[in-house]
């Protein structure tokens, strides 16, 4: 019988090295593929091998009995990743991810409020937020509650699916061996069984992928969440000069990007090509799979950014402003 690697749920072989599931011979009886290994003990970056298609994740989920918990990270809930959630036909939870990365000066006691209401999201919510456990006793708690038994996790690539059943691992003391989790797309290839203990069994799965994706590279888990005071006709530069915005009007902004580099104020103008609309004061501008921006004032603002990557949308914060 054919075995899975434990790291990311490729099918092992020893034949093909450039293929995944890839082990040596002679190290056969591991539980980990090279790639997971090196990953996970040398550091080495992932290589970037296809995933399983949407359509394949929907139809196995679909096909199935199961429970799902579908995992979204805070910067990028958008309307993408809600018609992916919408698509998934099982008994779900949406659980609204790396929750402690939003500042604490911003207001976010709302946040089940106004997904719930942005995004006609009408089942069970949670926030999670951290590695360290926070929301995971809860979540246990809630499947428990619910007899659920065995339950399918799935949600975008990168938005924490295999830490969170790493965690479960610890909290629950159990003796499975961990998955391989990385900051880079793609590291889940398969679907994954992993029995935490007698009551729970969770199935991981390669993550979604955004159709639109500004950059896939931008998952640092380092959030600046900055805010400047925008006179009309400045621009702000993000990300060492990655994404530009202009303001027709003086706003203050709120910077939550994903992503290493300096984000700069300049005085000048600046010629950039795409025009967004905010007809409303207090809008997001979201650049897909990076994150967003809050804007106070309504206005024009001019961008570089294709607007394929681009979504508008009511702020999700008021911001510290408020
Ligand atoms: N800040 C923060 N980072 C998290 C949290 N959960 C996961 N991460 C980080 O997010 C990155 C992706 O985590 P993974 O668990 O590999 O994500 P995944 O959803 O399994 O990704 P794929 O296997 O590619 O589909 C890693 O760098 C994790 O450390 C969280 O709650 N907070
Ligand atoms: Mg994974």
């Amino acid at each position: 019988m054919s075995r899975i690697c434990y790291g990311c749920g490729a099918t092992l072989q020893s034949e093909n090295k450039e293929e995944v599931g890839y082990i040596p011979a002679h190290k056969s009886d591991s539980s980990y593929c090279m790639r997971c290994f090196r990953m996970m003990h040398y550091g080495e970056s992932n290589k970037g091998y296809e995933p399983k298609t949407r359509d394949q994740i929907i139809k196995r989920v679909n096909g199935d009995k199961r429970f799902v918990i579908f995992l979204v990270d805070f910067l990028n809930i958008n309307t993408e990743v809600i018609n992916i959630y919408n698509s998934i036909k099982r008994d779900k939870l949406l659980v609204i991810n790396k929750c402690e990365l939003i500042p604490d000066e911003v207001y976010k006691r709302k946040l089940i409020d106004y997904v719930r209401e942005e995004y006609n999201v009408d089942g069970d919510i949670k926030i999670k937020g951290g590695t360290k456990n926070h929301g995971v006793n809860s979540i246990y708690r809630y499947l428990r509650e619910r007899g659920i038994e065995e339950t399918y996790i799935l949600g975008l690539s990168n938005s924490g699916k295999s830490t969170f059943i790493n965690d479960l691992i610890k909290v629950n003391k159990s003796k499975v061996k961990p998955i391989n989790t990385n900051s880079k797309a793609n590291t889940t290839l398969d679907f994954i069984k992993v029995k935490i203990n007698e009551d729970l069994t969770i199935i991981d799965s390669p993550g979604f992928v955004l159709e639109n994706n500004a950059d896939s590279d931008a998952y640092d888990q380092y959030i600046k969440a900055l805010t400047f005071n925008m006179k009309a006709g400045e621009t702000i530069s993000l990300i060492n000069g990655k994404y530009y915005f202009m303001f027709s009007e003086d706003t203050p902004i709120n910077i939550f990007i994903n992503g290493k580099g300096k984000h700069k104020k300049y005085y000048k103008e600046i010629e950039l090509k795409n025009n967004l609309n905010l007809e409303r004061d207090n809008m997001d501008i979201m650049i897909l799979g990076v994150g967003f921006l809050r804007v106070k004032n309504k206005g024009i603002v001019k961008t570089n950014v294709d607007t394929k990557y681009i979504e508008i949308r009511n702020s999700m914060f008021g911001g510290p402003h408020e």
